[in-house]
């Protein structure tokens, strides 16, 4: 193996851009109404590590709160339950916050949030930190796409 081509070597491993651990995908926030006081955040959660990781909180400055909820049918009733310790990661798998089941509860918005605007929301993980991602307000619950398939009684 001669210099020239160890140099090559090296600079190929260290400009091949690095996968981060976390990736955050299809991050979306509906509300029931435009003028609602509370909302949900989706998305879907890729953990391209070999750890187990964990959601602990998020944190955005269009909500005064912002939860771990889990839907659960209690009979009839779709309950929310507040989920403490957060959302686990499975390693090398992903996690997906959707429609009736885990989600980002937003409680005490502001009420200006325009649809198809973008707001900030800082998630925070176990082992990988503070992550910041981008969530896009879809409007009201019925303007959502993936809940045509809703079930309706
Ligand atoms: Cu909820």
């Amino acid at each position: 193996m001669n210099l020239r081509y160890l140099i090559a070597l090296f600079l190929v491993i260290f400009t091949l851009p690095l996968k981060a651990d976390i990736m955050i995908k299809d991050a979306i926030a509906v509300t029931s109404t435009p003028k609602s006081k509370s909302g949900a955040i989706f998305m879907i959660i890729h953990n391209n590590s070999q750890n187990i990781d964990r959601l602990l909180s998020a944190q955005t400055g269009v909500s005064k709160m912002a939860q771990m909820h889990s839907s659960e049918m209690d009979g009839d009733v779709m309950k929310m339950v507040h989920v403490e310790e957060g959302f686990e990661v499975p390693s090398h798998g992903r996690l997906t916050l959707e429609p009736g089941g885990k989600h980002i509860m937003l409680m005490g918005l502001s009420g200006t949030l325009e649809k198809d605007s973008y707001f900030n929301l800082i998630l925070e993980f176990e082992n990988t930190g503070q992550i910041e991602v981008e969530v896009k307000y879809e409007g009201s619950i019925k303007d959502m796409k993936k809940m045509d398939h809703s079930h309706d009684h």
